[in-house]
This record gives C-alpha cells, sequence and structure tokens, in this order.
C-alpha cells in the first residue's frame, strides 16, 4: 500500500520516553508494512554529529543537521521517526522550514521534570544537580515546551502501547494525503 514520506519529531526532556514511544510507534508501523527509519540522540551524537556538545549554538546545528538527513530520508519515501530534546522553540521551527508542512508532525512528549529525575537512566540528572554535568535540559539549561504540538503524550497517564496507537491514528491522515 502507497503512502506518503513524514517526519515525525518526538521532542521532550532526557528521559522522557522519546525513544520508547517511538520504538513503539515504529512497531505498528511495521505491522502495516511502512518502511521506516528512526533518528535518535545516542546514533546521532556518536557519529555525525560527534564533534557537537550541548551549548545552545551546538544544539541548534545538531537539530538543523538532523533536520537535513531527515529532509533527504523523506525523498525516499521514508517515514522517519525522530527523538531529540530540542528543547528550543526556535530550533524545532528551523525543522519546520527545512521540511515540507504536509510531512511533518510534532509530538510533544510531556513528562514532569520530577519524573524524568527520578528514572534518570543515565545517572546525568544527578551528575547535573552536582555541578559535574553543564547545560542539562531541565536543571541548567531551558526546556521550551510546543505550544501547538500536532500531540501531546502524557506518559504517567498512558502506557507506551496506548500512546503509540493514538499516535499511529492521529497521523494516518498525513500519510495518506
Ligand atoms: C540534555 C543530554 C545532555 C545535556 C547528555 N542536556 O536521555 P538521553 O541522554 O538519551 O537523551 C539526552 C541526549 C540529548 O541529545 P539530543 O541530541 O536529543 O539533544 S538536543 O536535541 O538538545 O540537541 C541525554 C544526553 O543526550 N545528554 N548531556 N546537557 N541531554
Amino acid at each position: 500500500l502507497g503512502h506518503k514520506p513524514l517526519l515525525i519529531w518526538f521532542t521532550g526532556l532526557s528521559g522522557s520516553g522519546k525513544s520508547t514511544i517511538a520504538n513503539a510507534l515504529e512497531n505498528l508501523l511495521h505491522a502495516k508494512g511502512i518502511k521506516t527509519y528512526t533518528l535518535d540522540g545516542d546514533v546521532i551524537r556518536s557519529g555525525l554529529n560527534s564533534d557537537l556538545q550541548f551549548t545552545p549554538e551546538h544544539r541548534a546545528e545538531n537539530i538543523r543537521r538532523i533536520a537535513e538527513v531527515a529532509n533527504l530520508m523523506l525523498d525516499a519515501g521514508l517515514v522517519v521517526l525522530a527523538a531529540f530534546v530540542s528543547p528550543y522553540k526556535k530550533d524545532r521551527a528551523g525543522v519546520r522550514k527545512i521540511v515540507n508542512e504536509a510531512n511533518f508532525v510534532e509530538i510533544y512528549i510531556n513528562t514532569p521534570l520530577e519524573v524524568c529525575e527520578q528514572r534518570d537512566v543515565k545517572g546525568l540528572y544527578k551528575k547535573a544537580r552536582a555541578g559535574i554535568i553543564k547545560n542539562m535540559t531541565g536543571i541548567s539549561a531551558p526546556y521550551e515546551a510546543p505550544e501547538n504540538p500536532d500531540l501531546e503524550i502524557h506518559t504517567a497517564n498512558e502506557l507506551v502501547e496506548a500512546a503509540a496507537k493514538r499516535i499511529l491514528h492521529s497521523i494516518m491522515p498525513k500519510l495518506l494525503h
């Protein structure tokens, strides 16, 4: 079955669940026979963007390059899932300028800082509180929440599978337009 290319952009704090939800959504898309590619922080920051840190300038460049790469993947007809903190409104607006609006959806993974900090999967929050890590989003660097995301997920009230299904439902019009 044919479908349009689409960039599904996940934004939210470190530990908010962006990658987990993106992976669950990817499984649902694969079950429909849709080819996808997931871009996320771990892989991109250790490869393509290994020259970048977490200053506002470097985050802007990180997001810009990711948007350009995603745009090439859209040219190839893929559904691209991108899971990046992307804390600055200006940078997310930049993605919208690079990618055709018809092929873009923004999903806000709205998990409270306290929850992310309790999970602290990588121990980054603890290090940030101790001052060992600078520019940690939510602690010593801002997170500018999206005002008009296409969809908002509250991970405290919704299971991963349910969230993924809700996202799938919401992107259907753009996949088929
Ligand atoms: C935020 C940081 C930082 C700082 C390392 N601030 O939970 P994670 O580990 O896997 O996700 C975070 C990831 C953020 O990289 P992004 O490329 O998504 O950031 S941005 O969009 O803002 O450019 C976290 C880890 O890298 N990490 N230091 N200071 N997250």
